[in-house]
């Protein structure tokens, strides 16, 4: 899989990360890296997701920055030239997700500049970074998700506001309107995160529909084809240093060996 990692830029840690962490950074920079498959979302994040009960690792890519993600995506990165040292992984801390809940970052390319971390049940340690930025105007995940936080805040540990910013408009279907992901959710009744196999579903939809079907309404290529813009987006982020190309070697050892 080749995916886009967005750089999402700590602006202000949350509690329980402030006091392990600032220490240990030596002056660097700090970035939630976040793998997605469509960057021409990136104008509608809201939040950025990461597993409560995942464990995360900040690496040190340079003596300027470090990214927070998995250990097994740090050792990816390691082999794809994105740190100095090729193949040499230098972890500064581990932190929980759960201890990340709460940070406040910039999200590249948003209408939301800044956004906060929050708790996804469903992330997989084994697929991307594991972070994951929310986009719930496209993603249907994201919307059932950002969906049960409103609801039960207390439940999950945040607090409301942090939660609080409503899907915006992105790209146009004809099919689905100006936000495709909440008008799945309510056409198959989708109740919560926890509905995998509608979710699933959803997900398939609103991946061909955006990309054969929908046409940008935001952002430098407004009125464009979801298709031709999403190349063009991906390189203006990566231009701007905002983002790189990362890729999932896992995908091709099972296929090899299967
Ligand atoms: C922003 C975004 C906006 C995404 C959208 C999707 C959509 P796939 O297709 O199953 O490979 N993702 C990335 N890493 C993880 C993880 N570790 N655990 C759970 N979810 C993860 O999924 C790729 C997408 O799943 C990625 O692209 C990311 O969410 C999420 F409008 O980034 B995406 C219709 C989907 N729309």
């Amino acid at each position: 899989q080749e995916y886009t990692a967005i750089k999402m830029e700590v602006v202000e840690w949350s509690e329980a990360a402030n006091l392990a962490v600032v220490e240990k950074l030596s002056g660097r920079k700090v970035f939630l890296v976040a793998a997605t498959l469509r960057p021409e979302t990136m104008y509608g994040q809201t939040n950025c997701f990461v597993g409560p009960s995942l464990k995360y690792g900040v690496f040190a890519m340079n003596d300027e920055e470090a990214f927070v993600c998995t250990y097994r995506a740090a050792r990816n990165m390691a082999f794809q030239g994105i740190s100095k040292m090729r193949g040499e992984i230098k972890q500064l801390l581990e932190i929980s997700g759960s201890a990340l809940v709460g940070t406040l970052v910039n999200a590249p390319f948003s209408l939301n500049p800044q956004v906060y971390v929050l708790p996804m049940d469903t992330v997989l340690p084994s697929k991307g970074t594991g972070v994951v930025t929310s986009v719930p105007s496209d993603s249907p995940d994201d919307c059932a998700t950002l969906t049960d936080l409103v609801k039960k805040p207390a439940f999950y540990k945040i607090k409301p506001e942090w939660a609080s910013f409503p899907p915006t408009p992105v790209i146009n279907t004809p099919g689905f309107g100006d936000l495709i992901a909440p008008e799945l959710v309510k056409r198959m009744k989708i109740q919560s995160q926890k509905d995998a196999k509608q979710l699933a579903e959803a997900k398939e939809i609103a991946y061909k529909e955006g990309f054969y079907n929908g046409v940008m309404l935001v952002g430098e290529f407004k009125g464009m084809r979801v298709e031709e813009a999403k190349p063009r987006v991906r390189e203006a982020m990566i231009q701007a240093g905002l983002a790189m190309a990362y890729a999932e070697p896992e995908g091709l050892i099972v296929s090899r060996s299967g």
